[in-house]
């Protein structure tokens, strides 16, 4: 397998599962990471038979740290040596005051937002460091510039992958690594369904009006960003629907 091999959390729906069909189509091996065991399976045979590539996937909740640690040291040689971290998994829950939200929904997303996306990288860099080759992308999001309404610790988890993707670049700076943040703004995944707890009409009311962007707009730009050459690191992209401004300025039709 001489491919490049790419590692991508939350792989099997939205942004995650755009990345896979891109890198896949661009000829390039995937180890990819999900919670649901049957949508994984689906994803590895499609992507396989599609693009003739080889996948290796890997079954854990990515806040599950004993079970992370053992899915990447149980990696098959030929996929041991991990050429781009996308650490894409990730969640909003709820749209409530910071004073009123569900405490447990804090926890999730803090708990996948950050701890896991820090904890996937310390396990996997120290690798590519070694090797002297290695790309992490991060999936931040625009909700990490600013709070807006009801965003309050989705947004301050964001806030914290902007600033651990900083963090790392400073500390790879002797090194060939490179480190990106991705920061989309509105794309229509299952985002707003899981944060409104599985409430589509609500969820769709989000993309009302407004042409959003779609999981494979910012694919592209993850893949521009990792097909650059060498020398250059894309450090960080804020991608937005064009009728939107920031966070919170929308223009509606
Ligand atoms: C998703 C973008 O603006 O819906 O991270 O929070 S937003």
């Amino acid at each position: 397998m001489s491919s490049k091999i790419v590692f991508i959390t939350g792989a099997t729906s939205g942004i995650g599962a755009a990345c896979a069909h891109t890198f896949a189509s661009h000829g390039y091996n995937l180890i990819l990471n999900a919670r649901k065991a049957v949508a994984l399976e689906e994803l590895r045979l499609h992507l396989q038979t599609k693009y003739n590539i080889a996948v290796h996937t890997l079954c854990f909740d990515v806040r599950n740290r004993k079970a992370a640690k053992e899915a990447i040291s149980s990696l098959p040689s030929e996929f041991a040596s991990i050429d781009i971290l996308i650490n894409n998994a990730g969640l909003a829950l709820g749209i409530d005051k910071e004073y009123e939200g569900n405490e447990e929904d804090y926890d999730t997303m803090i708990d996948t937002n950050i701890t896991a996306l820090l904890m996937l990288t310390r396990m996997i860099v120290p690798q590519m460091v070694q090797r002297g080759r290695g790309h992490i992308i991060n999936i931040g999001s625009v909700a990490g510039d600013a709070a807006y309404p009801g965003g309050s610790v989705y947004c301050a988890t964001k806030a914290a992958v902007k600033i651990l993707s900083d963090g790392l670049r400073i500390d790879l700076v002797d090194t060939p690594l490179r480190v990106t943040n991705i920061k989309p703004g509105l794309v229509e995944t299952n985002f707003s369904i899981t944060r409104f707890g599985g409430d589509t009409t609500r969820a769709s009311k989000v993309y009302e009006g407004i042409q959003p962007l779609r999981g494979e707009d910012i694919a592209d730009v993850v893949y521009y960003a990792a097909s650059a050459p060498a020398h250059v690191q894309i450090a960080e992209v804020l991608v937005l629907a064009t009728n939107q401004a920031n966070g919170s300025i929308i223009h509606r039709q």
